[in-house]
């Protein structure tokens, strides 16, 4: 089909390449959760099947690209961070926005009766960005924003809905409850009306989900350089955490993350 008349068309198209030697973030939300939530009868707040089956979606994308280090998911949303230096599809945005996006959805769905005993009533979709980083403290940045965002929206809407389920509270009410409280507040009238430590609450509601890439155990990758070769990284295995990423801890015990990351 080479020249043909038409062709000029495909000057039409724009390019679309990312920045070099930036990370890029791409992430996905669910479209319109909150009506899909209430549609399958989720429980509230944290449905552990919903967020399985998000983990589960994630996963499959962590394992069919490579040059992604790590991935950060809580509530309907996920983030995926690629290496600096990765040259997947010439980096071309719109590639693999919609790649990591349409793979998602399809893992959610495919996956989604081991997860649930209904079937799908509506059809889940998500949408997708990509946002660069241009250094790896602004990319730990983005990451501890997310987190926290997962800690005070799991701290507010696990005692909203204490006050609502078991205080018997309106929306209304419990609204008004909660207006103009502190985080130790609410710690408080969850202990003290109902008996419930908020620190004992699943670490998977109150800190999401990391999957990251690190070495085999008694691999010593680090010794191997910072460009790890396509096998190399085939042979990196994938964890799946729910833990702490803002403290310096989380990094200093993986030193290897940030060398993946380049
Ligand atoms: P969007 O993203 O603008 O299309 O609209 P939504 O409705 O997806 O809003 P978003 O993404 O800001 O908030 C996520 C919604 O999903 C929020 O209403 C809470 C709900 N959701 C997420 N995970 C769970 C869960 O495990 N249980 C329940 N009951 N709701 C959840
Ligand atoms: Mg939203
Ligand atoms: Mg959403
Ligand atoms: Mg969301
Ligand atoms: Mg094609």
């Amino acid at each position: 089909m080479a020249n043909s008349r038409f062709e000029y068309v495909k000057g039409f198209e724009k390019a679309d390449n990312l920045l070099p030697e930036t990370y890029i973030v791409i992430r996905i939300d669910g479209k319109g959760f909150h009506k899909f939530t209430e549609k399958h009868e989720f429980a509230k707040p944290n449905d552990s099947r919903c967020l399985e089956l998000m983990n589960k979606a994630a996963e499959i994308v962590v394992s069919e690209f490579t040059d992604i280090v790590l991935a950060y998911g809580d509530s309907d949303e996920y983030s995926f961070v690629w290496c600096k230096g990765t040259q997947l599809y010439e980096r071309r945005e719109s590639k693999l926005v919609s790649h990591v996006c349409s793979l998602f959805t399809s893992a959610f769905v495919f996956n989604w009766s081991k997860f649930f005993d209904i079937p799908l009533r509506s059809l889940p979709s998500f949408d997708g960005r990509a946002v660069l980083y241009p250094s790896f403290s602004s990319l730990r940045d983005y990451l501890s924003w997310r987190q926290a965002d997962c800690h005070i929206n799991n701290l507010y809407n696990t005692t909203f809905w204490a006050l609502r389920l078991q205080g018997k509270m309106s929306n209304r009410e419990a609204e008004e409850r909660l207006k103009g409280t502190v985080s130790a507040d609410k710690h408080e009238i969850l202990f003290s009306q109902f008996g419930i430590n908020y620190n004992n609450e699943p670490e998977m509601y109150k800190k999401g989900t990391i999957f990251t890439r690190k070495p085999a155990d008694g691999d010593d990758m680090l010794s191997k350089g910072t460009n790890l070769s396509k096998k190399q990284k085939k042979k990196l295995v994938i964890e799946k955490l729910h833990v702490d990423l803002i403290a310096d801890s989380f990094w200093k015990e993986r030193p290897y993350l940030e060398t993946f990351m380049n």
